[in-house]
């Protein structure tokens, strides 16, 4: 399944994952043209990443996958891909019905015309790196391969509900509005009228009728007023089942649910607030990463990280540095962990020819297919890119104010390793850094120093474009070799991670100017071979607090030990 719960009650819909036909392609660039071979020698599953199988666990290149389905009557098959990694194209009795760049966000693809009974689905995947590329590059963390996240054929009506966002609002008297945006398609050559209505919280709102022209998606705002819910927080993350129902006069013909949360985030000078109340967020910088999946994470393995997360105090993750399954996102939801969401970008290059249309996408599908996760606090983008020289901070800009337009009930902001030479503040937010005091220079002893005298000198002028407005320590931490022990604490030993994470933590816990901090990184994770491995031992990131196994290093419990301590002081304070 795409989610932790059932999306349709009334659409017709089932699971395409499980055992794939798969036959490895080439590793050269792709060809102009794309043919399914004639026959496949294997089998894979979905999802999950290729390099599952041993002798593909370091595999470059292009595969195939294939399946069959079968399209009912009076029907429009449809497929939604929860991912795959990381350039795909579907096509359907060989013919090509779409094509997706980028692992993760889903994308879905539909065949208008096809017969009932079974038809062909063949997928080609593609995770070499190049020109076609602007996003996946050798980097530190791995791009897998295959089609690594939930694959779903749902069977849709002429005219079918494709999105509904739904943003909450708080009114008077404890008193909640939502305001829903519905985007209705139609697929038929005619137009079609159809009524609206939305079961929430016991109740069923009646939105009217409306008619959408052929071929076209049609987007509608209404909103609902005075409902008495509860507030969705961190402590109390109560969710409620939205369910849109699409009606032919008295007739069903299609149904969407979602679940959300009624809460407000905003930011006032220099406090993040969560329904008006200033909040602060400690936790974890987490890669989709765990041995021996991969970048396939099941669902149970979700929910370890998340308990791990949640036994060392944790109430925070950032998706570095790209958005997370959508199973991941819903268990956030339930168990009240905020999630700052952030578009796929890592030390991209802003003149890769594919760049801007690919961080575009990634941002815009983000917001269109996360926009309801009430866990979801922050939208962040363009993780350590270049924000020091006017080209790069006008690109912030255009990001920023791209996310925002799409989704301006969230702040905005990025990781800048640039600190008092960044040039893109202003565009932000929220202003997050990420400092490495103790392993890429300077020592333990300056981390406090360090970030005083960084924090003056943001809010001593507007001409920093960072003034009064909240900081994250977005990113700090050092490398420990699981297992390696030294008495003499060197770097690399489990013993040195524990001193730089236990000064870090003391200071950025304790700085009422840091709403929040997330350790670099939550677990050790693989890197591409070209990366820089020299400084990478095990070809591996391991800065993590646990393993790639999740196995804890020495510095599991001086997390724990410094997460609690904040979160009692936190409290006192909060009163
Ligand atoms: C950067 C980057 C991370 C990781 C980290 C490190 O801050 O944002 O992805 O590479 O450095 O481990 O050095």
């Amino acid at each position: 399944m795409l989610r932790t719960f059932a999306t349709h009650q009334h659409r017709i819909t089932e699971s395409l994952d499980g055992l794939w036909e798969f036959a490895t392609a080439d590793t050269g660039p792709q060809p102009r043209r794309l043919r399914p071979p004639g026959s496949f020698d294997s089998r894979l599953h979905v999802p999950g990443p290729w390099e599952r199988r041993p002798d593909l666990v370091n595999y470059r290149g292009q595969a195939w996958y294939r399946r069959t389905f079968t399209a009912l009557p009076g029907f429009t098959p449809r497929i939604v891909f929860g991912g795959v990694s990381h350039t795909g194209t579907a096509m359907i009795d060989g013919r090509v019905v779409g094509r997706h760049d980028d692992a993760y966000t889903p994308w879905a693809v539909h065949a208008t015309g096809v017969e009932a009974g079974e038809h062909e689905l063949s997928l080609h995947v593609d995770n070499t790196f190049g020109p076609h590329a602007g996003l996946h590059l050798e980097n530190d963390y791995y791009t897998y391969g295959g089609i690594t996240r939930p694959v779903e054929l749902q069977h849709v009506p002429d005219v079918f509900i494709e999105r509904v966002a739904a943003t909450p609002q708080a009114g008077r008297g404890g008193k909640w509005s939502l305001d829903l945006i519905i985007e209705l398609t139609n697929l038929s050559d005619q137009p079609q009228r159809r009524g609206l209505a939305v079961d929430l919280a016991g109740r069923t709102h009646d939105l009217g009728g409306l008619t959408v022209a052929p071929s076209t998606t049609r987007a509608i705002r209404r909103s609902l007023d005075g409902l008495a819910v509860r507030p969705w927080s961190l402590d109390k993350p109560h969710l409620y089942r939205l369910h849109t129902r699409l009606l032919d006069g008295e007739a069903v013909v299609d149904d969407l649910i979602d679940r959300i949360g009624f809460r407000e985030v905003a930011v006032r000078g220099r406090k993040l607030l969560l329904n008006g109340r200033p909040i602060r967020l400690r936790g974890f910088n987490r890669h989709e990463d765990y041995q021996p999946f991969g970048c396939g994470i099941p669902l149970d393995a979700m929910a370890v990280d998340l308990e791990l997360i949640r036994d060392m105090g944790g109430n925070f993750v950032r998706t570095c540095h790209y958005p997370n399954d959508m199973r991941f996102l819903d268990l956030c939801d339930e168990l009240g962990i905020a999630v700052w969401e952030e578009s796929h970008a890592r030390q991209v290059k802003f003149d890769h020819p594919r760049y801007r249309e690919q961080v575009t996408r990634s941002s815009e599908e983000m917001v269109r297919w996360h926009h309801n996760h009430p866990a979801i606090l922050m939208w962040g983008c363009l993780n350590e890119c270049e924000s020091r020289t006017p080209e790069g901070a006008a690109e912030h800009g255009r990001v920023l104010k791209l996310i925002k337009k799409l989704d301006p009930s969230r702040p905005v902001t990025y990781a800048s390793m640039f600190h008092r030479l960044d040039k893109a503040y202003r565009y932000a937010d929220i202003v997050s850094w990420n400092r490495y005091i103790g392993w890429y220079g300077g020592g333990i002893d300056q981390i406090e120093s360090n970030i005083r005298d960084l924090l003056k000198w943001l809010h001593g002028s507007d001409r920093t474009g960072g003034r009064n407005k909240p900081v994250i320590l977005s990113e700090f931490g050092v490398g420990a070799i699981p297992g390696y022990r030294n008495a003499n604490r060197c770097k690399w030993s489990e013993e040195y991670q524990c001193d730089v994470l236990d000064e870090s933590l003391r200071v950025y816990l304790n700085h009422p100017d840091i709403v929040g901090t997330a350790i670099w990184q939550f677990c050790d994770v693989r890197i591409t071979p070209g990366w820089n491995w020299d400084r990478r031992p095990r070809t591996m990131n391991n800065k993590g607090v646990v393993d790639e196994h999740r196995r804890p290093k020495l510095a599991y419990e001086v997390v724990k030990r410094r997460h609690a301590e904040a979160a009692r002081r936190w409290d006192r304070a909060a009163g």
